[in-house]
């Protein structure tokens, strides 16, 4: 019987395996990561979810909304307080967003779960009894909701930009996700989830934190074990391998065509692009090149010039680098780790947007220390002579 091979001490070429060696190769569980308790976990100790309910009116009409070009955890925020709200004040909101859904896994996510949602434009005019952000906050530029609209609750984890007179604000800049604060006020609530809001908020903070290896809390992990055992897993496999129009696949070798490295960073730009996160995309993609720790990807959209960028070093924070870019032409801003902008175009020539960009990239390599290495060189040397032919 050839046995288990896992538990046989011997390997293939019979040479008896060292136990103390096999035990000392064997990762070890961090330590605070072993154990889970969910059953007591004290989820929302400071009551903030009673707080929040107490912010909102008993009765009328509220409106849901994020930032525009909704991610995950974005979508998934926003349905949770729909369930949220639904279930504590007999009043379903309306959920409106600005923007595209770009990503195939977003619209995938739309789609399977049957959001409703309505664009911003639409509705912003409305009298609404109260108006909540999730994942954004008022007048930090990305976002169109009208700018004389009163917001009664923000519920965000990006590190607030202007002070905020609100009724209700729950900002958690070291969450993870929104997603995060809203499983809390879920189980605080005794709010069920049924497994497509369990799956959206999973995939959310799966999404957010790429597998909980970035930028996380304790409470992102809690929440995520405490989602586990409710996880449509067919309904995230179709959502993540959500299938991509073909044209989609033209942006990777341009992008990698256009991609150039300055020192330790990387930087291309995208062009015209067909949905405005695809810069985020491709950010990410470029990051993993093995002499790279940050990563600026920038394109055309429509009348916008939007950029992303990432970094795997946290020697400087990718929010202040990203609204520092901004400054002058649009608003960037985000987290330690990953980041973006906005620059919405007053004139439409493409030149305007060409010097733009130029001033945008200088700006992020100054910042990042790599202006040195101007004008860099391609990223791979024989398909940028080609994409010059
Ligand atoms: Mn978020």
């Amino acid at each position: 019987m050839a046995g288990n091979p896992m538990t046989n001490n011997k390997k293939a070429s019979g040479k008896p395996v060292n136990k103390a060696d096999v035990a000392a190769n064997r990762s070890k569980p961090k330590k605070d990561s072993a154990v889970i308790f969910l059953t007591d976990h004290d989820w929302d100790p400071d009551g903030q979810s009673d707080r929040f309910l107490a912010a909102l009116p008993d009765k009328g009409n509220i409106l849901l909304t994020s930032h525009d070009n909704p991610d995950p955890d974005a979508l998934a925020s926003c349905l949770a307080l729909q369930a949220l709200i639904k279930e504590k004040k007999g009043t379903t909101p309306k959920i409106a967003i600005g923007g595209i859904l770009g990503r195939a896994e977003n619209r995938a996510l739309s789609l399977e779960l049957d959001i409703d949602f309505y664009p911003i434009d639409l509705v912003g005019d409305k009298q609404w009894d109260a108006v909540i952000m999730a994942d954004a906050q008022p007048r930090s530029g990305n976002s169109t909701l009208p700018s004389g609209m009163p917001v009664t609750a923000v519920i965000d984890h990006h590190p607030q930009r202007k002070p905020l007179d609100i009724p209700f604000v729950d900002i958690r800049p070291h969450y993870g996700a929104v997603s995060t604060i809203l499983v809390e006020f879920l189980c605080r609530q005794e709010v069920e989830w049924d497994s497509k809001l369990a799956t959206a908020l999973f995939y959310a903070i799966k999404s957010e934190t790429a597998e909980l290896g970035r930028g996380i809390c304790d409470a992102d992990r809690q929440a995520y074990f405490a989602l586990f055992d409710s996880v449509d897993w067919q309904l995230l496999h179709s959502i993540i391998k959500a299938k991509i129009p073909g044209d989609y696949f033209r942006l990777f070798p341009r992008g990698i065509k256009r991609a150039r490295l300055f020192g330790n960073a990387v930087v291309c730009r995208l062009g015209e692009i067909p949905v405005p996160d695809a810069v985020a995309e491709l950010a990410d993609f470029l990051l993993r090149h093995e002499s790279v720790v940050r990563s600026l990807v920038i394109g055309h959209y429509e009348d916008q010039i939007v950029y992303s960028i990432r970094f795997t070093r946290d020697d400087l924070d990718a929010g202040v680098v990203a609204s520092t870019m901004a400054k002058g032409y649009g608003a960037g801003g985000g987290h330690d780790l990953m980041a973006g902008g906005r620059i919405v175009l007053k004139k439409s020539n493409t030149e305007h947007a060409d010097k733009i960009q130029d001033a945008i990239i200088s700006r992020f390599l100054e910042l990042v220390g790599m202006i040195k290495h101007e004008p860099g060189e391609p990223l791979l040397k024989e398909e940028a002579e080609e994409e010059q032919k």
